[in-house]
């Protein structure tokens, strides 16, 4: 897969995209990355990238210009046909069925703007997908980008070490995901669950989904309002 970032803060990603399963997958050859600085591409001589919103109000807004131009700089450095993500609080909610969607694309252009907003031409004239990762304001779309990179990026073939430790993720079956626990048996007075240690598939695994089911009542009821597990 390749992932272009288009951002006014390539250096915010470099940290994330340095370390652990991103640094991995990159150089495994099975992402490629690649950040570019939107300001590069302003043509005013104070490097503008932003202006006052039409109407007034206040906050400035990123104007369609650099935008634009990085983006078609960008897409012209690969064959594939783009897919493109615009991260904004406006967009829809960012989920794991999502990122398993995206992490089927062949490449990704994700633009990150900051301000208050994007010029609403960008989003129409570049048909991008609107994506925010949550119900809260960022200072700017780069963490955001950065969510949706790393959620996308795990699930590609051979980025975790354990070909299937993404199955049991939470939400991947609608619910979140079973207590873990590790030596040593017992931690403060607090004990492993006697079951965990017993050797009985059968049961370790009822115990695992009770607990799953307990938990996502507890912390997500929404979760199973909408995807109802099938025997319940
Ligand atoms: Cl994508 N951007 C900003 N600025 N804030 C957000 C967001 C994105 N998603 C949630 N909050």
């Amino acid at each position: 897969m390749r992932i272009d970032v288009l951002t006014l803060f390539p250096e915010m990603f470099e940290s994330p995209l340095s370390a652990s399963i991103l640094k991995r997958a990159q150089e495994a050859g099975i992402v490629d990355i690649h950040l570019t600085d939107i300001r590069s591409f302003s043509k005013d001589k104070h490097n503008k990238v932003d202006d006052r919103p039409y109407g007034g109000g206040p906050g400035m807004v990123m104007m369609c210009r650099p935008i634009f131009d990085s983006f078609e700089h960008v897409e012209k450095l690969a064959l594939e046909k783009p897919h493109t993500i615009l991260l904004t609080p406006q967009g829809q909610p960012f989920n794991q069925k999502k990122a398993i969607e995206l992490s089927k694309e062949k490449r990704l252009i994700l633009i990150s703007g900051r301000y208050e907003g994007f010029d609403e031409r960008i989003r129409i004239g570049l048909g991008a997908e609107q994506i925010s990762i949550g119900d809260y304001v960022l200072s700017g779309g780069e963490l955001a980008a950065m969510v949706v990179i790393d959620a996308a990026v795990r699930l590609l073939a051979g980025a975790l070490g354990d070909e299937d430790s993404s199955k049991d993720d939470s939400f991947s079956e609608g619910l979140l995901e079973y207590p873990h626990y590790t030596r040593p048996e017992v931690f403060r007075d607090m004990k492993v669950p006697d079951v965990l240690l017993s050797g009985h598939h059968a049961e370790i695994e009822k115990y695992r989904r009770d607990q799953a089911l307990k938990r996502t009542k507890q912390n997500r009821p929404d979760l199973l309002r909408d995807n109802p597990p099938e025997d319940q």
